[in-house]
């Protein structure tokens, strides 16, 4: 049975309307990764990292999946469960196209945690630097995303199906960003066959086995078929 791990980030919701970060006059282009994602930036400004991501939250509730997701969602129902996607995504474009197997390794614009409790719900569309933990009523709530610095989630879950994956596809990320960038050599020590799907080749695209570039809405629906 073929089991297929899919990794994505920020370019395949990029004909979705919302921004990448590395591409022209992305979001690291517009805000130093200082100050908005890492702890210590929360930590100095709380105002500015929430109105950061309550823009990016507003512009993701409004997005619809592109024909990149919709041909992940389709794939997925066909395999009965042998496939998965680690998205480095904050956004819930690949829940909406309707797939279910989705581990968000660098969390959820929708979700809010409690820096005080470990408390986590779903976030309002706007949060603030005095909103309430419903748990703890500490007003140390912070968006539900992984910053630079802090351990992604779901690691040990990532390991294990790329140990047992058959092919790993990577797609629309710039391969900048560790520990995701390093999926592609685990995947291929443990024998997978490796493809990217990008715009145009990624830091990384020398360890992959096989490459196909173009947008995603485009090469990701025909690899698919
Ligand atoms: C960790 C928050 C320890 C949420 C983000 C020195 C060397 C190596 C590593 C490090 C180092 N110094 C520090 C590190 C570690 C650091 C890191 O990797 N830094 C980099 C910059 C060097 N990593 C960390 O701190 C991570 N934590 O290492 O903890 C650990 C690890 C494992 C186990 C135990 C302990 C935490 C990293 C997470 C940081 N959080 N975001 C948010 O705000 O969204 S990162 C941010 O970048 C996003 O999450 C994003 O997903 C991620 C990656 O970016 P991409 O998705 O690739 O987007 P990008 O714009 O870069 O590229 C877009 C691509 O799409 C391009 O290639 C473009 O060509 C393509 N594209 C564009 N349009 C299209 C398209 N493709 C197809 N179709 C299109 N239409």
């Amino acid at each position: 049975m073929t089991n297929i791990v899919i990794l994505t980030g920020a370019g395949i919701s990029a004909e979705s309307g919302l921004g990448t970060f590395r591409d022209e006059g992305g979001l690291w282009a517009q805000h130093r990764i200082e100050d908005v994602a890492t702890p210590e930036g929360f930590a100095r400004n709380p105002k500015l990292v929430h109105d950061f991501y309550n823009a990016r939250r507003a512009q993701a509730a409004e997005a619809v999946p592109n024909s990149a997701h919709l041909a992940l969602a389709e794939l997925e129902a066909k395999l009965d469960g042998q496939m998965l996607i680690v998205t480095q995504n904050v956004d819930s474009l690949h829940e909406k196209a309707g797939s279910v197997s989705v581990l968000h390794m660098h969390g959820r614009l929708n979700g809010a945690l409690c820096a005080s409790c470990d408390h986590r719900w779903e976030a309002p569309l706007r949060m603030t630097p005095s909103d309430a933990c419903p748990a703890c009523g500490a007003t140390s709530t912070r968006p539900d995303v992984v910053w630079f610095g802090e351990i992604p989630y779901h690691m040990d879950q990532i390991a294990e199906a790329l140990s047992k994956a058959d092919v790993f596809v990577s797609i629309g990320t710039s391969g900048e960003v560790y520990p995701a960038a390093n999926f592609v050599a685990e995947a291929d020590h443990f024998g997978a066959h490796t493809i990217e799907l990008n715009l145009e080749p990624s830091a990384g695209a020398s360890r992959f086995a096989e490459c196909r570039f173009g947008p995603a809405s485009e090469i990701v629906p025909t690899w698919v078929q």
